[in-house]
Order: structure tokens, then C-alpha cells, then sequence
């Protein structure tokens, strides 16, 4: 069975999200999400609008995520390829060659992001009509 990895916040899920889990999880034969914990997001300097409870909840209604993870730390990636038996590491295009310190461990793809579509537009709009 190919193991596959991704990592992210996940907030506000929309189409591109789930385009690149779709893609990610055809990588392989089991998908596992690392999902951004709300204390990581605020070392990002991303605070989600949705919390991790919420987030996780939306995630498990996708079929092609097979098991979701917190993510924590910036450092835990080594530690969950191994501990996960993970075979491919999977992120989008804007993380391009982030991780490829990972690959004496895995495989290492990166997925074309889809474009015209991101949470930060999303928040935007549902502020600027509701204020
Ligand atoms: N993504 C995408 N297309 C978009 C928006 C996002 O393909 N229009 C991808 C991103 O490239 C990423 C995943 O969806 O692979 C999740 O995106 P975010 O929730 O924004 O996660 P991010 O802030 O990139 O956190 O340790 C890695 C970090 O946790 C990644």
C-alpha cells in the first residue's frame, strides 16, 4: 500500500483544497492529512477562521482522506514520514522545493496550486459583505 502525506490548514475548504487532496491521495493508496493545529497556524501568522475541531470535521467528509494528524511544528514532517511508514510527500506548487530535504526519506511531489482561489479571498469576501 503507497502511503501518502500532505500538510495544511486547510481553512474554509474549497475547491482547490480538495483538488490537491484528490490529486494527492492518487498519488498512492491512503491519503493521511497533517492538519495545522490553531497554535501552529498562529506561529504561521495565519489565524484560520475556522478552528481545528471544524477543520478536521470537513475534512473527514472527503473520501479520498483516509486519516488526519495534527500538525504542530515546522519539525515533525521527518518524524511523521517515518512513524506513518509515509512513501510520498505531497504539497502544492507554491511550497516548490520547500521539502526536499525529505527526500532520502520519501518521495517528494509538488502539485500545480490551483489558481484564482485561496481562504484569505474567501475571508475577504465574507468580511467585506458582512462586515
Ligand atoms: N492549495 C492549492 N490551491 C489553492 C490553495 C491551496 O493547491 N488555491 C494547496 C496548498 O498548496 C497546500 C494545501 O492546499 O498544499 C493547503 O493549503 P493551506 O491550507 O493554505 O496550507 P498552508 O498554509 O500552505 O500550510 O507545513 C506546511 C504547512 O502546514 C502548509
Amino acid at each position: 500500500m503507497i502511503k501518502v502525506i500532505t500538510y495544511g490548514t486547510f481553512d474554509t475548504l474549497h475547491y482547490g483544497h480538495i483538488l490537491l487532496l484528490q490529486r494527492a491521495r492518487a498519488l498512492g493508496d491512503h491519503l493521511t492529512v497533517a492538519l495545522s493545529s490553531d497554535d501552529f497556524n498562529a506561529t504561521k501568522g495565519k489565524a484560520s477562521h475556522f478552528d481545528y475541531a471544524t477543520r478536521y470535521a470537513l475534512l473527514t467528509e472527503l473520501r479520498c482522506v483516509n486519516m488526519i494528524i495534527p500538525e504542530d511544528t515546522w519539525e515533525q514532517k521527518r518524524h511523521d514520514v517515518a512513524a506513518h511508514s509515509i512513501d510520498v510527500f505531497t504539497m502544492g506548487s507554491d511550497w516548490d522545493g520547500r521539502f526536499d530535504f525529505l527526500s532520502d526519506l520519501c518521495r517528494v511531489v509538488y502539485l500545480p496550486r490551483t489558481p484564482r482561489i485561496s481562504s484569505t479571498a474567501i475571508k475577504h469576501i465574507h468580511t467585506t459583505q458582512t462586515g
